[in-house]
């Protein structure tokens, strides 16, 4: 339990209608105490210094009043340099009390809610700070929670994912975690692995008792049985990153094609410029949107083409290496052009493109009639069917071939594909998933000694051989719920959250 009381803003710096002090910590209470009067005027029969109000609140109790910096003189002497002589008025306020250890930290918490002015918050955390409260660091009442034994560290991390989270999906998925869904899977997960352990501990300290073969046995069906496990955890992390950080989506093509008008259709405002000047689009523009509830990274490219302009050039290189991160490519081509050299760049992009979700969008679809778009419809498919024939595979066939007119309704049509991939490989229909890069490693290093463990037991190397790696991937699995974590894991966690958190 920590000795110290800790305080901080826990509203967004700026102005707003309240903002909110948190104080933890064993003189929580006591401190918020000296400064809180109900009534707003301090008469000779009542003082704020005596009044006692925060004491005698009730856990989980919320109270009307005032803060007051206390002056100079006060009785408990904690007067110091910068308080007024005598007690003046700061702010009319809201006072709660959260008594440990049933409280967000576990450590008595108070809350005070003032107007939510820079100048005010200010002011009432600085007499805080006067009288023996300590600034908080980042992240700290969660730490504090962490390590009193209230949250694990998934639950934690997934606090500050939950403020982070943009759109419904990422709170979803942060608001399970926050649950406690994935701790309780990795737990009930070590209790099997824990067990293994003791059994194989036991057989190497008391050989006598049981056969080796039949230890052996036993370790290696538990021990696939938990692989298995967390294979299929870890492969929610693909999803889990798409919620997390969102769904790279490179829109690409040949210039003109229409790629700056599909971004600002897709955004719904002019975040590209747009002209009928090939070329328009230089550098690389990124931005995110929601789509259907998943965050989604948008990003406009330079059209492709052999440049000569060194300035294009440039562009044309950021362009491909933005293809190169994308998750899902746009490739759009221009129906009322030569239709052959968009199918030309589309080849030559495949190593980019490899792997890829592709929706091959040929735009401008108002521009071109009947026989005109009958003869490119004609081209792309033989290009599909011959680049697929033969000696295999040459160009990958795109997930969706479409027609569109970016004019029209085409970001529309793009926008619902996008959406359609993400329901099929976003996460957000339930279970554990896991979000963070830490937890798949250590998920993946438990895998790894799992599998070493096994192959030790196949081999019917020694016990204590097999015992290593059981003991190993029980350390991963105690390092993603915390039992067993380094304080610097602990501080690296936490430090990247906010402040008052
Ligand atoms: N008629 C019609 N014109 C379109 C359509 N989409 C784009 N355009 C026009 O095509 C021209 C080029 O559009 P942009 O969106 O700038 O094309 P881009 O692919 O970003 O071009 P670069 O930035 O040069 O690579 C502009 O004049 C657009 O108004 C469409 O569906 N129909
Ligand atoms: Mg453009």
């Amino acid at each position: 339990m920590n000795s110290d009381t800790i305080g901080a803003i826990s509203t967004p710096p700026g102005n707003g209608g309240i903002g909110i002090i948190r104080v933890s910590g064993p003189d929580a209470v006591n401190a918020v105490d000296g400064i809180f009067a109900s009534k707003r005027k301090n008469s000779e029969d009542y003082c704020i210094r005596t009044a006692h109000e925060v004491v005698r609140m009730s856990s989980f109790t919320l109270r009307h009043g005032y803060i007051f910096d206390p002056g100079d003189g006060a009785v408990d002497g904690s007067g110091t340099e910068g308080a007024p002589e005598a007690p003046e008025l700061v702010d009319e306020c809201l006072v709660s009390v959260m008594r440990g250890p049933r409280s967000y930290t576990g450590e008595d918490v108070v809350e005070i809610n003032t107007h939510g002015g820079t100048a005010v918050m200010k002011r009432v955390l600085g007499i805080l700070f006067r009288r023996g409260v300590r600034p908080a660091e980042p992240g700290e009442f969660t730490k504090r929670a962490f390590l009193n034994g209230r949250i694990d560290l998934t639950q934690a991390e997934a606090v500050a994912e939950l403020i982070q989270a943009r759109t419904e999906e990422s709170r979803r998925a942060a608001m399970d975690q926050m649950s406690g869904e994935l701790g309780r899977l990795i737990d009930s997960i070590c209790v099997r692995v824990n067990e293994t352990l003791a059994r194989l501990e036991v057989a190497i300290d008391y050989p006598e008792y049981d056969e080796d073969e039949q230890i052996i046995n036993e370790a290696i069906e538990s021990l696939s049985s938990a692989g298995e496990a967390l294979r299929e955890l870890a492969s929610t992390y693909e999803k889990g990153r798409i919620v997390r950080e969102g769904l790279r989506v490179a829109i690409s093509g040949r210039p003109n094609a229409g790629k700056s008008s599909l971004l600002n259709g897709l955004l719904g405002f002019g975040r590209a410029i747009v002209t009928d000047i090939p070329g328009t689009t230089r550098d690389t523009l990124e931005e995110s949107m929601d789509i259907s509830g998943f965050p989604v990274i948008l990003t406009d490219t330079a059209g492709l083409r052999n440049a000569s302009d060194p300035v294009e050039k440039l562009g044309v290189e950021r362009a491909r290496s933005e293809l190169r991160r994308a998750d899902v490519v746009v490739f759009l081509a221009d129906l009322s052009d030569n239709i052959d050299e968009d199918l030309e760049l589309y080849r030559e992009i495949s190593a980019e493109t490899a792997g890829k979700y592709v929706i091959f969008a040929l735009n401008k679809t108002d521009l071109t009639d009947g026989a005109c778009f009958e003869a490119q419809k004609r081209k792309v498919s033989e290009f599909f069917a011959s680049e697929e024939g033969e000696n295999g595979e040459k160009v990958g066939k795109p997930g969706e071939i479409l027609y569109i007119s970016a004019k029209n309704d085409g970001a529309k049509v793009i926008s619902d594909k996008i959406s359609e991939y993400l329901v099929a490989h976003g996460a957000g229909s339930g279970g554990s998933i896991i979000t963070g890069e830490r937890h798949k490693n250590l998920v993946d290093r438990a895998v790894a000694a799992i599998e070493r463990a096994i192959g030790s037991a196949a081999e019917k190397r020694p016990l204590d051989f097999i015992a290593y790696d059981v003991w190993e991937c029980a350390q991963a699995l105690g390092e993603i719920t915390g039992r067993n974590v380094t304080d610097e894991v602990i501080d690296t966690i936490f430090s990247k959250f906010c402040l008052g958190k």
